[in-house]
């Protein structure tokens, strides 16, 4: 049977419970199709030890209604997965927006209708679902990737993925554990495991820079001085360039003595944490002189947090300046390798051979493990999208239009593929700033952009070819004037083998990505054709 619904949202976290809500709201009838067995997108998937956010909780929340963010209640400054669920859960039951969720089923494919102007969406159980719109609320970083080493299926323990972890959790006590991987993920549950285990190797690839959190609980002062100015807060953070209240220096590093930076770096790193060190300065990551001094300053730091001055020397990321990969929060990683029962690996040296019956064999040693640990990342921003069969006009399929890299107009649309939009897709600001603020935006101009629709009884909506081209190299010219796209991030998709290395979020920053979006919207959805 074909069920018909005005607007079908595909992924059920934070960007497709709001577009259900806002739709909702707007009159029409919406209906969320979710993978997982229950709400929450990435934070139901990824509750491996130590997950937190790395965005403060009373900015990483939803700020659509003044009501709900007066209601919640935070525990901490940065809130850990268990709470930001239950956050989540909390608003979906305030808002009623469980009932026209369909957990368990998995969207297969997707394919536009010409005659009818009409998305028609399958899952994997055969049903059907027909709507005159479409909205991928699938994620920047929601497909796992787990490296194909050599006798992966060989070894007789259990290997746990960070990015999809039992729920039931895993008692690691007593047990030799072996952690591949040191992005965020593998950054936070070191801690966590290495107080657990009776012995840690972290398998280190690449060292990343990582700030500490210095997470607290939330004091009552705190979360009334948010609450008594949360309309102009919020509004202040959406004229930043990350949706974020960061404590952003508007005065350039290389306008600055050497000994002012110096000390600014060190306040940040003492006295504030978390991602606020990268905002010290704006041109962090494109003066080269700032570059250079602010990831000397926390190689520094991690020689002083390390005892073991080969160990921190291997801990201390020499290859590439601090932002060009996503940058990490954490709580005592470093001073976790000095622990007697933690061992670094370094696999760029001596790289992994294979898994083995009992562990892992590097190139010039063997590691007798009880348990992996797999925090290898995710296939992000388009790995999602490209696993669903999505087909648009004359039978065009996503995958081959985005062989060499994804293209989007204002990363919410793709030429050929009508009425289809993307909440936080490749060339929007997304994974640089605060996601949930991101998808409200998103889907406020979606849920605008259908209205325009309708009153203008339009049935369809699509990016032409030439706006969509003149987007992806404005997106791609400001990268390039940055140092980001020379590291080997997942932000180019350099940890995926084959993929087409393109830096794929915009760097123009959130605030300006905004004005711009709402200059389409205003010049009757500029770039677009309306038919
Ligand atoms: O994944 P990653 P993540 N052999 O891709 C290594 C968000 N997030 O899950 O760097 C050996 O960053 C890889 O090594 P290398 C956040 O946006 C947020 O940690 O490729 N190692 C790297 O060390 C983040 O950026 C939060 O050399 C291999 C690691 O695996 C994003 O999610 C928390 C390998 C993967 O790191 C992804 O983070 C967590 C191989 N074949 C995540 N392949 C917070 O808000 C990969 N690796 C706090």
């Amino acid at each position: 049977m074909t069920a018909k619904v005005d607007v079908i949202v595909v992924g059920a976290g934070f960007g497709g419970l709001y577009a259900l809500h806002r739709l909702r709201q707007d009159g029409y009838s919406v209906k969320v199709l979710e993978a997982a067995e229950s709400i929450g997108g990435t934070w139901y998937w990824n509750r491996y030890p130590g997950a937190r956010c790395d965005v403060e909780s009373m900015q990483y929340s939803y700020s659509f209604s003044n009501e709900i963010q007066q209601e919640w209640k935070w525990s901490e400054l940065y809130a850990a997965q268990p709470e930001i669920l239950a956050y989540i859960n909390f608003v979906a039951d305030r808002l009623d927006l469980k009932r026209d969720v369909q957990l368990n089923t998995r969207v297969v494919s997707a394919r536009f209708d010409e005659t009818s102007s009409t998305w028609e969406v399958r899952t994997e159980a055969g049903e059907v679902l027909v709507a005159p719109y479409c909205i991928m609320a699938t994620g920047c970083l929601s497909i796992p990737m787990v490296p194909d080493f050599p006798g992966l299926k060989d070894f007789k323990g259990p290997v746990y993925r960070t990015s999809d972890w039992p729920h039931e959790g895993v008692d690691m006590t007593g047990k030799r554990v072996g952690l591949i991987g040191t992005g965020s993920s593998g950054i936070q549950a070191t801690p966590i495991l290495a107080a657990q285990a009776s012995h840690l190797y972290v398998f280190q690839r690449t060292p990343n820079y990582s700030i500490p959190a210095l997470n607290r609980p939330m004091t009552r002062e705190y979360e009334r001085s948010w609450k008594d100015e949360y309309p102009e807060r919020r509004l202040a953070a959406r004229k930043t360039r990350n949706n974020t209240l960061n404590m952003a220096g508007s005065k350039p590093g290389r306008d600055v003595s050497r000994d002012e930076r110096e000390a600014e770096f060190e306040r940040r790193w003492t006295q504030i944490g978390g991602i606020s060190f990268m905002y010290a300065y704006p041109d962090m990551t494109s003066d080269p002189e700032v570059n250079a001094h602010a990831s000397e300053f926390v190689r520094r730091k991690i020689g002083a947090l390390v005892h073991d001055p080969d160990v921190a020397e291997k801990l201390m990321p020499s290859d590439y300046g601090i932002g060009g990969k996503r940058i990490c929060v954490d709580t005592a990683y470093f001073e976790t390798f000095n622990r007697s029962n933690v061992t670094l690996v370094d696999i760029r040296s001596d790289p992994i051979e294979r898994l083995t019956a009992t562990g892992v064999k590097t190139k010039s040693q063997s590691f007798e493990l009880d348990v992996i640990v797999m925090a290898t990342g995710f296939d992000a921003m388009t790995g999602a999208l490209k696993r669903i069969d999505i087909t648009g006009r004359a039978g065009v399929k996503l995958a081959d239009r985005w062989a060499e890299g994804p293209k989007t107009y204002i990363g919410m649309a793709v030429a050929g593929f009508p009425n289809m939009f993307l909440i936080t897709g490749p060339q929007s600001p997304s994974v640089f700033t605060n996601m949930v603020t991101s998808v409200e935006q998103h889907v406020d101009w979606i849920a605008d952009c259908i209205a325009h629709l309708k009153t203008n009884r339009r049935k369809a909506i699509e990016a032409t070819a030439e706006a969509e081209a003149r987007w992806v190299a404005h997106s791609n010219d400001l990268a390039s004037k940055t140092m980001m796209p020379n590291a080997n991030s997942w932000y180019v998709g350099a940890n995926i083998p084959g993929k087409p290395r393109i830096f794929m979020p915009y760097l123009g920053g959130a605030a300006v990505y905004q004005d711009y979006i709402a200059d389409v919207a205003r010049k009757n959805y500029e770039g677009f054709s309306l038919a």
